[in-house]
């Protein structure tokens, strides 16, 4: 993968090294800073539990498979990088899990969440839920991709066309997120990026479901950090702020994808998320209001829109018997993590449904996170049993 700066990158670590380190661990991805509600630790003493220097040098080599320790239940599944956002599938016969990679960097937490500068994207593989991950090494950088800048955020994967897609929100040269698409033939990448973003996107946290019948949808968007709140005239205001409390919450939005599943087919909709009296879900609710991390999985029949509170920190989900909604609220899957962020994946494998997600366990930080996986249990009602982190 290539290691060349772009002019914009050069200014940038200019500014950077300007800048008085220290800042606050406890900030979210943008936004006002959030209460105090499930500070992490401070950083341990001693020697990094994970990515070193030299480990972040290997990220600019070609993609060479690891091996990793056998899983466990609950465990940071990967202690060799930081890593966030679990996006887990199965392809092939195996999970493949395509996450964020959180880098060792000192950057000042701020309201653009620059502390969360992630630049490529590794992907990780497991045979079984006993077996070894492997680590495939690294499968985009941001400087491969054209029209980016930089927070590679949380991606996602698809698998149609005989080909393998990735989606990633990044950061263009107006300092607005957009959604790329890279493809592969094989799960494992290396993945070439789209010259261009995909037409019309906007916000984060792709997450795309392909349906039984073969349509694909993506679900995205993310509040504050991941601007979803200038979008609401259709167009970027960067004055663009949340409802009043008592007004209906920002949806997520869902669009089809095309069959080429590089475009949107047809509009960018606001997915409804209602109460259990049928009405929205208010704007001053942040212990059921939509913040970010979007997932969409479908269990006997019923469609399962699972999402990040963001400042209350849960994972929660609502269900419908449409993939475009509206939803009602049912609960929640998890209960709030070590550190601000929470992001996860539903996926069912050999018989047996698991939760990927993250923490903020292995390193007290905020920005450095790593991936653990639960497993998930239904109730005979359809109704997904709480699961603590
Ligand atoms: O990893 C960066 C951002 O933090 C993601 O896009 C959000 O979902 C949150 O996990």
């Amino acid at each position: 993968m290539s290691n060349h700066l772009k002019p914009s990158q050069i200014v940038g670590i200019l500014a950077a090294v300007s800048v008085i380190l220290g800042a606050s661990a406890c900030a979210q991805p943008g936004g006002v800073m959030p209460p105090e509600r499930n500070p992490v630790g401070t950083k341990p003493t001693g020697q990094p539990a994970a990515e070193t220097p030299a480990a972040t040098e290997s990220i600019i080599a070609t993609a060479t498979e690891t091996s990793l320790p056998t899983i466990a239940m609950k465990r940071p599944l990967i202690t060799t990088l930081y890593t966030a956002d679990p996006s887990a599938h199965v392809f092939e016969g195996k999970i493949y899990i395509y996450p964020s990679h959180d880098l060792d960097h000192a950057n000042l937490a701020n309201q653009s969440g620059d502390q969360y500068d992630m630049e490529d994207y590794h992907v990780f593989s497991l045979d079984n839920m006993s077996s070894a991950l492997v680590d495939h090494g690294q499968v985009l950088h941001v400087d491969d991709v054209p029209w980016a800048e930089k927070q590679m955020w949380a991606p996602d994967a698809a698998f149609r066309n005989d080909t393998y897609y990735l989606y990633f929100p990044a950061k263009d040269p107006e300092d607005i997120f957009r959604i790329g698409v890279a493809t592969s033939p094989s799960p494992s990448g290396p993945f070439t990026p789209q010259a261009e973003p995909m037409p019309g996107s906007f916000s984060i946290d792709p997450a795309v479901f392909v349906d039984d019948d073969g349509q694909a949808y993506m679900y995205f968007g993310g509040l504050w950090g991941g601007q979803l709140e200038k979008w609401t005239t259709g167009e970027y205001d960067p004055n663009g702020a949340e409802p009043d409390y008592d007004q209906p919450a920002l949806g997520p939005r869902v669009a089809k994808l095309a069959a080429d599943m590089l475009h949107f087919d047809g509009p960018i909709q606001e997915l409804s998320i209602l109460d259990e009296n049928g009405q929205p879900i208010l704007a001053g609710d942040h212990d059921r209001r939509f913040f970010e991390a979007s997932w969409l999985h479908k269990y006997n029949g019923t469609y399962y829109f699972s999402y990040s509170t963001g400042d209350t920190h849960y994972l929660a989900y609502a269900t419908s018997d449409n993939p475009l909604g509206p939803f009602t609220f049912r609960g929640y899957v998890l209960n709030p993590v070590l550190g601000w962020t929470t992001h996860h994946s539903i996926v069912e494998f050999q018989g047996k449904w698991y939760l990927f997600y993250h923490d903020s366990s292995l390193s007290g930080m905020d920005n450095k996170r790593c991936i653990k996986v639960a497993e998930l249990t239904y109730n005979e009602d359809g109704t997904i049993q709480l699961i603590n982190p």
